[in-house]
């Protein structure tokens, strides 16, 4: 008899516990249920050894059939599966870069509509990392070049991703010498499809090298892409308020939200949002005005660059729609639920899907097009304006429950905050991790999960780690996890963090917690971690820095491919739950163990959050010991003077 969890044991903030209280009133379903409904799941897939992947099949490993039709075991059945799942990552990072460059493209070529080129800055500097031309050249013709660039980053048959030059030679290196340096991002996941077909690749190791060349294709390729493209775009995020949880949702607002993760619709929502004649139309039928606000990681994009606020991450998508205050809710690609009309139907929600990959049954679809950005955007938002009047009060529970945040921390704000606009450096950030002020630096990314306590282990995993004066850098839904619980808030840094990590912050003015962007972003911490090492006294390749990733409440193949790409970058990676691979202990013992002898890194399977801040912390401090600055500081007590001189 499957277990039925209790509000307050699938939630940790007191929005999401109400908002599943009064789901349960109105007779909703949600994830959280039908997760209780599936009970533990299947044990053969829980542990990876269903394949499927052929028509003699489906195969099941047990000690009674050990072997599938074809001979394959669980080792190469579970690493198959693994390497289809960060294949599918990779494509989702890519295939999001891919249309960013295509928006790009169009803007250098006059075609771009309401789009322009917001950052110039940005653009000459990627130029100039991607080895393009830009004396004397206008922004349109740079922009062509670079797009080219890009575009051929795609579609490269030959040699290896130009972007891997971007990471430490010594990392390079190591890609070269095991070859997975992957040659063009499509033709990579090409070959991943490919080598998982029955009968090509049967050898648990290979196929493992297979998935770190296919995440490196993401991580290094497609996402790092798509996060220049955006920056370039719709500019460089720089730090800005804003808040999060559903009490950003306004009862006396026409309530829109935007729920997936490609900014370019979301980006000119923003701007019709505020638009006097829309905003007329809506006081027409008796609102206060729009109230835009976003789910998951197209949140992440628009908080990162207008301060937007979040409604909730990944498990709040249906939540949101329970309060009874939103009139409309924009999906587009990613973490989007099938259940989302169905849980709309039992209020007066519009959902509408706006990529014609990404359509949903009973969902109304309207196809951004981007040559026409502001009057698509304007045409949505009347459909919400007009679907205001059909919102039943009696219906609507808006949880009082929000907290401000700080977001907006692209590495080039770090740079500027850390050395100040005439000597951006991160000099300052090498040396308090090497005098020990700052520990060293997490990674805390990735989702939240419905068979879990959602917000739980990232937020106790994160406040114990700054705690012990870890810097955190966040992405994605924990990054909104966190800001639920006033972790991004310079003044979290007085309340939480640890003693030495506090001056930092206090002389810096940052939180203690980074938010960097969406999931597409952990392309930036690859660039944080890069550029840490450049600046010297850290060692010389990624995998010398007192640094870990850590993805405590994954979901998505996207995670998956995420996980991959910091490891093969030579940065260990803690799960909160372990990939579907402990049917192969074979496999399961390469990714935990036998992986660090060759990337320099691994992954570690840590359920429980206490054993995750132990393991992080040893990990951080055998870093420091090889590096040699583990020097035993003197206790300090400062006063005003001592911190006025603080060089940080
Ligand atoms: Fe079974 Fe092999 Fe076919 Fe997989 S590929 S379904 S193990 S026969
Ligand atoms: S939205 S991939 S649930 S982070 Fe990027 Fe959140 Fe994970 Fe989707």
């Amino acid at each position: 008899m499957a277990k039925i969890r209790r509000p307050d044991e699938k939630a940790t903030d007191a929005a999401s516990v109400s908002m599943l209280e009064k789901a349960a009133a109105d007779g909703v379903t949600d994830a959280f249920a039908r997760a209780d409904a599936q009970g533990r799941g299947c044990g053969f897939g829980t542990d990876g050894v269903c394949c499927r992947l052929c028509h003699m099949g489906p195969c099941r490993i047990a000690p009674r059939s050990p072997l599938g039709i074809c001979g394959a075991g669980a080792d190469t059945i579970a690493a198959r599966n693994l390497l289809r799942e960060v294949t599918a990552g990779a494509a989702a990072h890519s295939d999001h870069g891919r249309g960013l460059v295509l928006l790009l493209k169009a803007v250098a070529e006059g075609r771009g509509g309401d789009y322009q080129i917001k950052d110039d800055h940005r653009l000459r500097t990627a130029a100039s990392e991607w080895g393009v031309a830009i004396d004397g050249l206008p922004s349109n013709e740079i922009a062509t070049k670079l797009v080219a660039v890009f575009q051929k980053e795609f579609s490269l048959q030959e040699g290896k991703l130009r972007t891997l030059a971007l990471a430490p030679v010594p990392r390079q290196g190591v890609w070269d010498r095991l070859g997975i340096a992957p040659r063009g991002i499509d033709s990579s996941i090409v070959e991943a499809l490919h080598r998982t077909h029955m009968g090509v690749d049967h050898d648990y190791r290979n196929l493992v090298h297979g998935a770190l060349k296919t995440a490196l294709a993401d991580g290094w390729g497609g996402s790092m892409i798509a996060t220049t493209a955006s920056d370039i775009l719709f500019g460089t995020p720089e730090p800005v308020r804003g808040c999060a949880n559903l009490g950003v949702l306004d009862e006396r607002s026409v309530n829109v939200l935007v729920h997936g993760h490609e900014p370019a619709l979301t980006e000119i929502l923003v701007a019709a949002s505020r638009d006097p004649e829309l905003v007329a139309e809506a006081k027409a039928v008796g609102a206060a005005g729009i109230n835009l606000a976003g789910i998951c990681c197209t949140a992440n994009e628009v908080l990162m660059r207008h301060g937007v606020p979040v409604a909730g991450n990944f498990l709040q998508q249906e939540l949101a729609i329970v309060t009874g205050a939103v009139e409309l809710m924009i999906t587009d690609v990613q973490c989007c639920m099938a259940s989302l009309p169905s849980v709309a139907r039992c209020y007066h929600t519009k959902v509408l899907t706006t990529s014609p990959i990404a359509r949903s049954i009973e969902a109304e679809p309207l196809e951004f097009d981007t040559s026409n950005a502001l009057d698509c955007a304007k045409t949505i938002l009347r459909k919400a304006v007009a679907n205001f009047p059909n919102r039943d009060p009696g219906k609507v529970a808006i949880p009082d429950v929000k907290n401000p945040l700080v977001a907006g921390f692209s590495n080039q704000t770090i740079f500027n905050m850390l050395g100040g606009a005439f000597r951006r450096s991160f000099r300052p950030l090498n040396d308090a991790v090497i005098t020990g002020r700052v520990r060293g630096l997490a990674g805390i990314v990735g989702c939240t999960n419905a068979r879990g306590r959602i917000d739980d282990y990232i937020v106790t995993l994160t406040k114990e780690l700054i705690r012990r004066n870890i810097l955190v850098l966040q992405t994605g839904c924990a990054a909104v996890a966190c800001g639920k619980q006033g972790l991004l808030t310079p003044e979290a840094a007085l309340e939480m963090a640890g003693p030495s990590l506090r001056e930092v912050c206090e002389a810096v003015g940052i939180p203690p917690v980074l938010h960097m962007g969406s999931c597409v972003d952990n392309s930036r911490i690859l660039m944080a971690a890069t550029y840490v090492v450049q600046e010297g006294g850290l060692g010389n390749d990624l995998s010398q820095l007192p640094a870990i990733g850590a993805a405590p409440e994954w979901m998505s193949e996207k995670a998956v491919a995420i996980a991959h790409y910091f490891v093969a970058s030579g940065i260990d990676v803690v799960l909160g739950r372990p990939f579907h691979t402990t049917g192969s202990p074979g496999l399961t013992g390469y990714l935990c163990g036998g992986l660090q002898d060759v990337v320099g890194a691994k992954f570690h399977y840590i359920p429980d959050v206490n054993e995750a801040v132990e393991t992080i912390c040893t990990h951080i401090e055998n870093k420091r010991d090889a590096l040699g600055i583990n020097r035993k500081m003197q206790r300090k007590l400062y006063d005003m003077k001592d911190r006025r001189e603080l060089d940080v």
